[in-house]
C-alpha cells in the first residue's frame, strides 16, 4: 500500500509503515484536518505507525573511517586554528545517515581530538558526560575534578557530568583521542548546562595516583560515600586491561558472538562505568569469526590493535588500528580477525537497560 500523502515525513521513507486509513476516505476529512490544524491538533492515524514502529528504525547507516584517510585532516586542523581558540579542536565524525548533526549513532556523539605540544583545552563543565579513547601520542594529561592523568594510547578516560575538566599536551608530538558524549541525550531532555572558566586550567586538588589508589585496586575505602553514578576510576589503562584480555585468551575458550568482550565497570557499585555510556574492550583472536549479532543498542566501534573486517547489514568493512566503525540499531553484524585484534567499543545500552528497552538477538553461525 501507497503511503498517505501528507504523513510524517518520517513515516514515509520508511519501509514496513502501513498507513492505518483508507486513502479514497481521506478526501473528505480533509477540511477537518485544516481546521484542527489552526488549533495545533493533528490526528494521529495519519502518523501512529511512524511514531510506534514495528521494528528499531534509525536514519543512521554503518559507516567507517579509516583513520589514515582521517588523520592528514587533523593535522591541517592545527593548522587553521589553535586549541584555545577552538576551546576543543574536534573533527565530528557524522553518521552518513545523518549529516550535520554532530551524531554517528541516533544518540551518541563522536570526534577525534587532536591537541599539540605545549598546548592547552582550557577548563570548562557540562551536564553531558564524555568518555576519551587515546588514539595517539603521550606525555598529555587530562585533568578531571581536581585530579590529573596521564594519557597514553588504549586509555578509557571519564568526564563524569559536571565536573571541570581539561587537557593539557606537555610531550613533544600530537595528542589524539577520540571523544564519546551523550549531549544528544541531555538535549532531547532539555537538560543542559555549561560553565567556561576563563580560558585557563582548573585547580588541582589531589596529586596524580588518588583515585587509582582509592578505587583500582578492588578495595574501596571504608565507608565510602560517591554520590555519582559515575565510576570515581577516571583512567581505566590499556596496560590493565589489556593484560587481562591476554589472560582471559589463555584460560577459556572464546565466546561465539563476543570473542572476548569486557565491560568497564564501576567499582562502587558493579555496574557500567558511566550511567549513560556502555564501554567494552574487546579481543577477537586470530582467525576468529563472530556469529551475527545484533542488538537495539547502535554501536561505535574503534580498534586498538590488530586486522580484520567486519560485515554490518549488507556492508563489509576492512580495518585495523585506529579505525573507528559503526553498526546501526538492531543490524545484524559479525566479525573476522586476521590477526589478534582489540576493539574499543560504546554506545547507549546503558540507559535502555535501565528504561527496560534493550533487546539483542544471537544466530548460530
Ligand atoms: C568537550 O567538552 C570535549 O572536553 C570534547 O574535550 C568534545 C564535543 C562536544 C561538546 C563538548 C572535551 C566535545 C566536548
Amino acid at each position: 500500500m501507497k503511503p498517505v500523502e501528507n504523513v510524517h515525513r518520517e513515516a514515509e521513507a520508511l519501509e514496513g509503515i502501513v498507513p492505518t486509513v483508507d486513502l479514497a476516505a481521506e478526501e473528505g476529512r480533509k477540511d477537518f484536518y485544516g481546521r484542527a490544524k489552526r488549533e495545533h491538533l493533528a490526528p494521529l492515524w495519519r502518523v501512529l505507525h511512524g511514531l510506534v514502529t514495528a521494528k528499531p528504525v534509525t536514519r543512521a547507516a554503518p559507516a567507517i573511517w579509516h583513520y589514515a584517510d582521517v588523520r592528514p585532516y587533523l593535522m591541517e586542523a592545527c593548522e587553521l586554528i589553535g586549541a584555545a581558540e577552538a576551546e576543543r579542536r574536534v573533527m565530528v565524525l557524522e553518521n552518513p545517515g545523518l549529516p550535520g548533526q554532530s551524531r554517528i549513532t541516533q544518540s551518541l556523539f563522536a570526534g577525534l581530538q587532536i591537541i599539540l605540544p605545549g598546548e592547552i583545552a582550557p577548563a570548562h563543565r557540562h551536564v553531558a558526560s564524555a568518555l576519551r579513547f587515546i588514539v595517539e601520542g603521550k606525555n598529555a594529561f587530562t585533568a578531571v575534578a581536581g585530579e590529573r592523568t596521564m594519557m597514553e594510547p588504549g586509555d578509557f578516560v571519564i568526564t563524569p557530568s559536571w565536573t571541570w575538566h581539561d587537557h593539557g599536551n606537555e610531550g613533544s608530538g600530537p595528542m589524539v583521542w577520540l571523544d564519546g558524549l551523550d549531549m544528544h541525550i541531555v538535549n532531547m531532555l532539555a537538560t543542559s548546562f555549561r560553565e567556561d572558566m576563563g580560558g585557563k586550567a582548573h585547580r588541582l586538588e589531589r596529586p596524580e595516583g588518588a583515585a587509582p589508589a582509592e578505587f583500582g585496586n578492588n578495595l574501596l575505602p571504608v565507608d565510602v560515600e560517591h554520590r555519582s553514578q559515575t565510576s570515581p576510576i577516571f583512567n581505566y589503562p590499556y596496560r590493565k586491561s589489556r593484560e587481562s584480555l591476554d589472560a582471559l585468551q589463555r584460560t577459556r575458550a572464546p565466546d561465539a558472538w563476543h570473542g572476548y568482550k569486557m565491560k568497564y565497570i564501576n567499582p562502587v557499585n558493579g555496574g557500567w562505568a558511566m550511567p549513560t555510556i556502555s564501554t567494552w574492550l574487546q579481543l577477537l583472536p586470530k582467525g576468529f569469526r563472530s556469529a551475527p549479532y545484533r542488538s537495539t543498542d547502535s554501536t561505535v566501534f574503534t580498534v586498538v590493535e590488530g586486522r580484520g573486517r567486519s560485515t554490518i547489514g549488507d556492508q563489509t568493512f576492512d580495518w585495523g588500528p585506529h579505525d573507528i566503525f559503526v553498526a546501526p540499531s538492531w543490524m545484524a553484524h559479525t566479525h573476522q580477525a586476521t590477526e589478534d585484534a582489540v576493539v574499543f567499543l560504546y554506545s547507549d545500552r546503558v540507559i535502555q537497560e535501565k528504561l527496560d528497552l534493550f533487546r539483542e538477538s544471537k544466530e548460530k553461525a
